[in-house]
């Protein structure tokens, strides 16, 4: 009986206290507003409302979580590190299935390390992703893949890439194929990470490709920010134009002895023909976050997955212009190196869909050392048909 009045005496206390509240007008109110409300707010809820796409997470449809599934058909030697697939490109639908590029590695250790790369030999690899190919799959279902075999083999010394191939991407542009890919002339770990994009073309994807044997992103000029490398190439179709999107490591120096620490960012590049000449944009870097690059059309603009590096890491961004990107939302366990299945990436869409799925890779480390990297399929809800009121309870 006790316990039952100090109860009531309580309900009734708090009752009072938010009624109270509710007769204050500036109280910011329960129900949060869809539209900044005209009160003075504190820093964090101002933003709230006026750096995202929405005030409630649910309603912002760049925000999302990542769910990831296994895939049938790869063999990985069990794992041992002789084998190793990663950066997987966009994946296109063209004759009736989905298909997919990556880099392959296939050696007989597994990789010794930057740190031993004076030890690099042919046969040696220093990182996962030297001494590799390009390579293709083909899947009706996005799950289960069949490898069809190597698709940009290393071409002989000197020419570019003679020392691995890898992260590629693909693009179609008037009935043609391009793959674009980081083309390595020395060992990762002797600064062959350094390196600039090649591409080669073919009229199937199928194949047979074509090396172009010329750089045609080549880095910038000494003392730019992309002076050291150009990685990880992702083209898109725009405004009748290809926009190539890359990534830079720079810093990649040694100071007194001292190893500077990497800084990554992405940058653009523009052109009208798929073997050159690219415009750099005057903005870059354009995007001051992130590691791999994954790009898709979403409405008047182009969205980023900025992953791993930077302030901004773990965030999806979106630029309107497709060149000055804000933060959208802030997510976690993003797919690392994903390609999506872009179903407009080349459509020159002036309202883009956004993207359900894809693959990405996951990495097995021995120690500090990548052993090897395994692909595998990401699913989202990045996608305008998820938030079309008819779709609202797809869930993922
Ligand atoms: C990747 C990419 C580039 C780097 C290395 C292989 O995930 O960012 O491709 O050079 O790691």
């Amino acid at each position: 009986m006790k316990t039952l009045v100090k109860y009531s005496l309580v309900l009734t206390a708090s009752l009072t206290c938010n009624i109270a509240t509710a007769a204050n007008t500036q109280d910011f109110p329960f129900d949060l507003p869809d539209t900044k409300p005209d009160m003075p707010l504190s820093a964090s809820t101002a933003r709230n409302y006026d750096a995202y796409l929405a005030p409630r997470q649910e309603d912002n449809e760049l925000y999302t979580q990542f769910k990831y599934t296994k895939l049938k058909g790869f063999d990985y030697n069990d794992g041992d590190g002789t084998i190793s697939r990663r950066d997987p490109s966009k994946i296109i639908f063209e004759n009736g299935q989905y298909y997919v590029w990556y880099t392959k590695r296939h050696t007989k250790t597994p990789p010794i390390g930057g740190g031993n790369a004076h030890l690099a030999t042919d046969e040696l690899a220093t990182a996962d992703w030297d001494l590799s190919d390009i390579w293709y799959a083909t899947s009706k279902d996005g799950f289960t893949w069949q490898e069809q075999g190597v698709a940009v083999p290393r071409p002989p010394k000197p020419n570019v890439g003679w020392r691995s191939v890898t992260t590629t991407d693909i693009l179609k542009w008037q009935g043609k194929y391009y793959l674009y890919y980081q083309g390595f002339m020395e060992a990762s770990g002797k600064r062959g990470d350094d390196c600039p994009v090649a591409v080669s073309y073919a009229d199937s994807p199928d194949g047979p490709w074509t090396p172009h044997n010329e750089i045609v992103i080549p880095n910038g000029k000494p003392g730019a920010w992309d002076q050291y490398s150009i990685h990880d190439p992702y083209p898109l179709v725009h405004k009748g134009k290809i926009y190539i999107y890359y990534k830079s490591d720079f810093g990649n120096t040694t100071k007194g002895g001292k190893k500077k620490q990497l800084v990554r960012m992405h940058g653009l590049a523009i052109g009208d023909n798929p073997l050159g000449p690219f415009k750099k944009h005057p903005l870059n870097p354009i995007l001051a976050a992130g590691h791999e690059t994954t790009l898709f059309p979403f409405k008047e603009g182009v969205a980023a997955l900025a992953i791993r590096d930077g302030n901004e890491r773990n965030t999806i961004q979106y630029a309107k212009d497709w060149v000055n990107f804000e933060i959208a939302s802030h997510v976690e366990m993003m797919p690392v190196a994903a390609g999506p299945y872009v179903p407009d990436a080349f459509t020159d869409t002036k309202y883009g869909r956004g993207i359900t799925w894809g693959l990405s890779h996951f990495t097995a480390v021995n120690g500090w050392e990548i052993n090897y990297s395994e692909l595998a399929r990401f699913d989202v809800d990045l996608s305008l048909d998820v938030h079309d009121p008819a779709m609202k309870k797809h869930s993922i």
